[in-house]
């Protein structure tokens, strides 16, 4: 999390605490000044070392706010927030997931009952108290513990970027253990989802307690929710991770049961039964009943049968993936890919596309430096470039324009200027160093940097970053006609778990930036993965070119680009779709046409 987002979650958590004190007006002054702090592209912390005043520079961020975002900075807390949750132990994220639960009845259902927790909630509404509470009728009460259950589940969604590395993490450690056969990652960490509900970890032993006993010892794990023979779940940080064992003569068709997604097995399993076969999570088996080899299975048949039924029939798969693919005439199907969109289709004519993989990506053509928001200079930057292994880097900083307050867009002029420092960093660099900006779209579409500078630039990113939401279509193809602007950066602007973004007709963007060489970005932060698969699938369907650039503030941050590589991988991108695929020239010859 960014600090700017740091700010920003505190600011909310402060306007619905003042929200369920019945405070007015104050808590949208809050959440306005949240926003503009968390879309602002500035790091917050370089605001506050030049004081209050230049906080103050953020649209919607007044006096009281500013003081208290210094006061955070100097001290690590707030203190009136501090009193707030004292004066309001809620859960306040937890209670408001329910639908038609805000800040508001949180506030007077704790005055009235003191609940705290939807434990408390549920319990409250089953003794029907809720509707004794004065503003609560049955209707609420019925409403609450009708959606009780999806509020729990549904509450937080990790960011990819969150879970990933605990994935990693657990794969490796359970790996190593002694009872362990097999150890593989599952569910949608495997598929490289942008957000996760929990990590799915797949074990396959012999000896299930063991596996579950070193599960449940591993010392990142904050807290463990359940254990069972064979299976375990438990929290590290705010990430859920579940563990499940299973005997290893079974390990693969568990994988592919587990790895899902749902809709994905439902069409294996629906090719599995024109085959007359069954797979599920034990294995591929011939048939031996006649009436389900009748029918097409929704969804919800496998539950609720006994195991030794699920098992009834000659085995012909299920150690290994490849296997249960194989027996069912397909090829295997990269975990990217199933979202059942065509992929089942595809695997089974032997069309599925060649994917891209993490080494075939040359360089990053979206980066920053101090002298916009980054943390580093150019040389640095260009540093860690050659440090990760790149061939080429573009310096695109923030230019001024709609979106960019607080002093953070270079000027034009002083553009120029930079553009004499990049070129004598590359004189001495051992890659490739071009020059850039990543300029502003507004919201009529057109860019914020003069024409004659942006012709003398070799990378032009245009990116939208104020006026996010509605439909952003026009705007965005207007940018991709832009003849010197070679990459639309973020297209949409979402923020995940945040912000959707822009509403965007791919194809007509896609075509518009295949007929006019723009291409359209993947960018890697783990906050946007934007474009997300759908879209990219999309785009290079309609011939767009495609990058994967990182948006780098920071050396370390070039590591990004496996999430952004694995999104163009669930929008089925093979290594000529994607434009930094290419060394130096061929960009070059992108760049000019
Ligand atoms: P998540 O965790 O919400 O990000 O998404 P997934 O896809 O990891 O879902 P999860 O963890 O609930 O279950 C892992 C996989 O197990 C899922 O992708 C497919 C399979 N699976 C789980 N429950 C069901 C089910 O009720 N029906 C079917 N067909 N598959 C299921
Ligand atoms: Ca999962
Ligand atoms: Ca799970
Ligand atoms: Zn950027």
């Amino acid at each position: 999390m960014s600090r700017n987002d740091e700010i920003a979650t505190l600011l909310e958590e402060f306007a619905d605490l003042l929200d369920a004190k019945g405070v007015e007006y104050k808590p949208r002054a809050y959440r306005r000044a949240a926003e503009n702090i968390r879309d602002h592209p500035g790091a917050i912390e370089g605001l506050a070392a030049e004081g209050q005043d230049s906080i103050g520079e953020i649209d919607g961020v007044g006096d009281a706010i500013s003081s208290k975002v210094v006061e955070y900075f100097e001290t690590g807390e707030i203190e009136e927030l501090t009193e707030l949750r004292e004066e309001l132990p809620v859960e306040m994220d937890a209670l408001t997931a329910v639908e038609g639960i805000g800040p508001k009845s949180v506030g007077s259902l704790y005055e009235a009952l003191g609940i705290t927790t939807l434990d408390e909630l549920e319990a409250a509404a089953e003794a029907g108290e809720i509707q004794a509470v004065s503003g609560f009728g049955a209707k609420t009460e019925q409403n609450i513990l009708d959606n009780i259950d999806f509020a729990r589940e549904a509450h937080e969604r990790s960011l990819l970027g969150e879970a990933r590395p605990y994935g990693d993490q657990v794969r490796k450690y359970m790996a190593a253990g002694d009872a362990v056969a097999e150890c593989a990652l599952g569910g949608s960490i495997r598929r490289w989802r942008p957000t996760i509900g929990d990590v799915d970890v797949l074990v396959g032993s012999a000896d299930t307690e063991a596996v579950v006993d070193r599960f449940t010892a591993w010392d990142e794990l904050d807290r463990v929710i359940e254990s069972g023979e064979t299976k375990a779940s438990a929290y590290a940080d705010d990430v859920r991770v579940d563990l499940r064992v299973v005997d290893p003569s079974e390990f693969g068709a568990a994988l592919q049961y587990f790895t899902g997604s749902k809709d994905h097995n439902v069409a294996v399993r629906n090719r599995a039964i024109e085959r007359d076969l069954k797979v599920n999570e034990y294995g591929v088996f011939r048939e031996v009943r006649s009436t389900s080899s009748s029918r097409t299975q929704s969804d919800d048949d496998v539950e609720g049968v006994e195991d030794d039924d699920q098992r009834a029939g000659e085995r012909v798969a299920g150690k290994s993936e490849e296997g249960v693919y194989d027996a069912l005439g397909m090829d295997w199907v990269p975990p990217e890919l199933r979202e059942n969109r065509g992929e089942v289709a595809a695997a089974a004519d032997g069309s599925l596309p060649d994917l891209l993989t993490e080494g075939e990506v040359r360089g990053d053509i979206h980066t920053h430096t101090d002298w916009s928001d980054g943390g580093n200079t150019v040389a640095e930057m260009v540093e860690g470039a050659v440090d990760f292994g790149h061939d080429y880097l573009a310096v695109t900083d923030h230019a001024t324009g709609p979106g960019m307050v607080g002093g953070v867009g270079v000027s034009d002029e002083r553009l120029r200027e930079q553009i004499s420092e990049v070129e004598s960093v590359a004189a001495a660099a051992d890659i490739d160093v071009f020059t850039g900006v990543e300029a502003n779209i507004a919201a009529d579409g057109t860019i914020s940097v003069a024409d004659d500078l942006l012709a003398d630039l070799d990378v032009v990113v245009a990116s939208p970053h104020a006026a996010l939401d509605g439909d952003g279509t026009d705007r965005l193809v207007a940018a991709a006609e832009h003849p010197d602007v070679n990459v639309i950066g973020h297209p949409t602007g979402r923020y995940l778990n945040r912000r959707e973004g822009l509403d965007v007709d791919m194809e007509r963007l896609a075509d518009a930036a295949a007929d006019n060489d723009t291409a359209l970005e993947i960018n890697a932060n783990p906050a946007r993965l934007d474009l997300g698969g759908g879209a990219v699938k999309q785009a290079v369907e309609a011939g767009a070119e495609v990058v994967i650039n990182t948006d780098a503030h920071s050396p370390d941050n070039f590591g990004l680009l496996r999430y952004g590589v694995h999104t163009a991988r669930r929008g089925w991108a093979e290594t000529a779709d994607v434009l930094n695929t290419r060394d130096a020239d061929g960009l070059r010859e992108f760049l000019d046409a």
